[in-house]
């Protein structure tokens, strides 16, 4: 199978990237002799070597432990333009980003910081290739319910836009049902609601993102395909599934990307989109998910095709503006 002809000119929505996952190497050794920051790794290659997870616990290590050269509005606006730009030149046309504010905010970097660099990135970019993108804040699950109020409190009072709320981190240990009281208050001030569920985490968790938490889509859902009640649940109720194939490689929640479910999710009935989880950690952006699909699969019958018509439909777009991408 040809892995590097082009996808075409099929519109995706790209519905679970986290911002801070697309900071890549080259940008963390920039940042850092910008700014003084002396990086526990002597250059590129050694910190290249620290990319081969073992669980989602190891990748979260490091991720955490880079995030320490973002740190002014101006370097998330980095972050957010060259992500959308990328994004871009894999044929997405929407995106719907996660920040870990409180991530952020335990280093002395305020929600409102962070929030207005990354809609500076969505206006410029915007602009230039009419490529739009909003955010979504993720809790982080494994840390305090009262870190979490107070991250959705200063979130609302800064008054940027914002599309959601969702839930991420380590998952085993912290069910979605701990985070009711702060999705019960996001969902009342408007806000849509995700969660991620069902990664590591078992099926009882994606059943509390839905009826404890209200989630209107579930990042991940792989533990999904253990409960036939459960998929009946979501193909019934049109609840889509943000997968990530090689997110799932490479945190080892399938052992190859041919043990990929691809075909087992679509039988379901269940609305599936294609997404790129961390990019920079785990081996590549949209496009590079699509083609290790279709280097792995037989994706004939326009799978591609339904696969872009699905993160349309499941994207929180106006209804007009899914109309005119479907
Ligand atoms: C994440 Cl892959 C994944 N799972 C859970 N939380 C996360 N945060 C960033 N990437
Ligand atoms: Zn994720």
């Amino acid at each position: 199978t040809d892995t590097t002809a082009p996808l075409g000119r099929l519109p995706f929505c790209e519905l679970h990237v986290h911002i801070e996952g697309t900071l890549e190497p080259a940008t963390i050794f920039e940042l850092a002799a910008a700014k003084d920051i002396r990086l526990p790794y002597a250059d590129e290659a050694e910190l290249a070597a620290l990319y081969d997870f073992s669980d989602l616990q190891s990748f979260l290590d490091l991720y955490y432990a880079n995030m320490q050269v973002l740190q002014t509005e101006d370097d998330f606006e980095a972050l957010g333009a060259a992500y959308l730009r990328r994004a871009g030149a894999a044929g997405v046309v929407h995106a719907e980003m996660f920040v870990d504010p409180q991530a952020h905010s335990v280093r002395g970097i305020p929600e409102s910081v962070v929030l207005a660099g990354l809609h500076r990135a969505i206006a410029a970019v915007g602009a230039e290739t009419g490529i739009t993108a909003s955010i979504i804040v993720c809790v982080l699950r494994d840390q305090p319910v009262d870190s979490a109020e107070r991250m959705l409190d200063r979130v609302l009072e800064s008054g940027f836009a914002i599309e959601g709320i969702g839930l991420d981190s380590a998952e085993v240990g912290y069910p979605p049902s701990l985070f009711r009281s702060v999705f019960e208050r996001a969902r009342a001030a408007g806000l849509h609601a995700v969660a991620h569920a069902g990664e590591e985490g078992p099926a009882s968790y994606v059943w509390e993102a839905l009826d404890v938490l209200g989630v209107e889509r579930v990042d991940h859902g792989n533990r999904a395909l253990d409960d036939a009640a459960l998929v009946a649940r979501l193909a019934a109720d049109r609840i889509p599934l943000t997968l990530c194939p090689l997110s799932n490689v490479r945190l080892r929640v399938i052992p190859s990307i041919a043990e990929f479910p691809l075909r087992r999710m679509l039988d379901t009935g269940i609305l599936v989109t294609i997404n790129s989880d961390d990019p920079a950690y785990f081996g590549g952006y949209l496009d590079d998910n699509l083609r290790a699909l279709r280097g792995a699969f037989d994706l004939g019958g326009d799978v591609l095709g339904l696969l872009a018509r699905n993160s349309v439909e499941a994207s929180f777009l106006a209804p007009a503006r899914k109309h005119a991408l479907l």
